[in-house]
Parts: structure tokens; sequence; C-alpha cells
């Protein structure tokens, strides 16, 4: 099962406009194959926007059933943004469901920042809070996407990426905003790092209710003192994008050898797998790290 559109990375204008793409339903098996489908949009606050009231068609053995080509019209009123679409089948006979889709962005035509540090340094920024940027600029496949910018704390210019709250699943999005858990998707992550050298972490502690800033200036290797409140003899060696993992481990805090025991108190890899919040696992301090926000600048 295809859905392709025809444009490699389909952009609507603000304006509105039309995505065209072409579809298909293969039945690579030797028996005769009853299809049921559908297809719909979501938004780019990922409700769905319409789905088709189902078709059927039956396939011969090695048929392929193109679907006509068609394409999704966007009108002017609709959001700025990442759309999907998705095309659904349900196979009658074994009740297999299967689903292909693709994306596209309605965007603006005024070109976009970077990140947060370039709207700060613009002059164009009004406080923290969301904005749109374009990690790779107009010219690259990254689309616009919506962030936080925390332009205030430690000089401002801080594009979040990372949002973890405990017991929430942490899953690749392409909105990473202030409120839910979620983590950059690779592609804007990959663009967004590029150039970046300083990491600033957002972190609230079970027994305390108020943020706690680490700002870092790099994202190779640096220490910090991130587990002095705890310890006083402790601190944290903070690697980012570290040699003993691959460049998707994007965020690895341990403590120092002070104690020796307590080798990886954090995890994070991004773009989001997990991130391990246990502060202390195996100690009687049992600390946690309830919510952290990363931020890149
Ligand atoms: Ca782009």
């Amino acid at each position: 099962m295809t859905a392709t559109p025809h444009d490699n990375a389909p952009i609507v204008s603000e304006s509105g406009g039309r995505v065209y793409f072409s579809s298909s339903i293969g039945n690579n098996e030797g028996t005769v194959k009853n299809i049921k489908y559908y297809d719909y949009i979501t938004f780019p606050n990922g409700k769905i926007l319409s789905r088709s009231s189902p078709k059927k068609v039956s396939l011969l053995p090695n048929e392929n059933f193109e679907k006509s080509t068609g394409y999704i019209t966007v009108p002017e009123n609709f959001g700025l943004g990442i759309y999907k679409y998705v095309l659904s089948a349900y196979d009658e006979d074994s009740g297999e469901i299967s689903n292909t889709q693709f994306s596209f962005a309605k965007q603006s035509s005024i070109p976009k920042h970077k990140s947060c540090n370039d709207i700060l340094r613009s002059g164009t920024s009004i406080d923290d809070g969301t904005y749109i940027i374009d990690v790779d600029g107009p010219e690259g496949p990254a689309y616009e996407i919506s962030v936080y910018c925390d332009m205030t704390t430690n000089g401002g210019g801080w594009t979040l990426f990372a949002n973890d709250r405990l017991a929430t699943p942490l899953n690749p999005t392409h909105t990473v905003n202030y409120d839910n858990a979620g983590v950059l998707e690779d592609i804007y992550w990959q663009a967004l790092k590029s150039g970046r050298s300083s990491l600033m972490v957002e972190e609230y502690r079970s027994f305390n209710s108020s943020p706690r800033y680490q700002s870092f200036i790099s994202i190779s290797k640096i220490r910090s003192s991130l587990a002095e409140s705890l310890e006083p003899k402790n601190s944290a060696s903070v690697n980012l994008f570290g040699t003993s993992y691959n460049d998707n481990a994007a965020l690895i805090l341990s403590n120092s050898s002070a104690l020796g025991t307590h080798s990886k108190i954090f995890t994070g890899i991004v773009p989001g797998i997990t991130f391990d919040r246990s502060y202390y696992p195996t100690s009687s301090y049992g600390r946690t790290i309830s919510h952290m926000r990363v931020y890149i600048r």
C-alpha cells in the first residue's frame, strides 16, 4: 500500500492550496483479498480533520489497485503547521489493518529564524513563549515548527527540544511544547543542534516544586554541579553526543567518580527513546527528577 505526494516535501502557502498525491493498494498474495479502505487527514494538533466513508475493493492475486490520483485541498483558514494524510486498509478476511501516510506543511511565506536564539538576536522576541522556527532554513527539507522559547533565563534564546515528565511516554514529535511531554523528531533535532553549543536543563525534583536551572556551555563534554544540591562532594559529568554512544545519544548525565558507585544517574536519548529519571537509583537518597525540560542555544 502506498500514498506518495507528487512533491517530495509538499508545502501549502498561508493562503491555502492543494497537495497532489497518488495512492495504491496491492495484493501480493496468491488468493483474492477483500479490502475495506478509507483515508483521513490530521491537523497539526493531531486531531482528525475528516475521514472518508469506507470503500470496498476485491483484489485478485497480485493485483495492484491504483486509487485515482487525488489531491487534498487546504483552505486559507486552516492553521499553519504539519498535516498528515493517512490511508488505512482493513483486510476483511484476516482482520489485518495497515496504514500508510505522508506529511505536508502549511507555512507562512515569510522566512523564519532557525532557533530561539536567532529570534532573540534579531530583536523580534517578545517574551518566553511559543514561536515558529525553521531549523534548517527555507532551503532545507525540515518544515517550520512551533517551539517553546525561554527568552529570559540565563541570557535567553533557549529552544526547548525535550520535555520530560515522570510517567509520561516521551514520544518524538515535531512540536515540543511547554506543557506536554515530548522530544523533537530526529530531522528537526539534527538541524537544530548543528552549530550550537549550549544546553540548559530546567529540572524539578520530587521534593521541591521550584525549578533548578543548569546551564552548560559545551555539548561535547562538560562537568557541572548537577548533583551538588544533594551531596556537596558530588558533581556530575555531562556528556553530550559522547563518544561512547552514537550520535543519537544526545544527553547523558552521569555522576563523577566521587562516589564511584552510581555511574549513570540520568540518561536521555534523543530522538526520544527513553528518559530514565531515577536519581541515584541504587542509593538511599532516592531522589527523583519529576520533570525536566531541556533547551539548546
Ligand atoms: Ca526548512
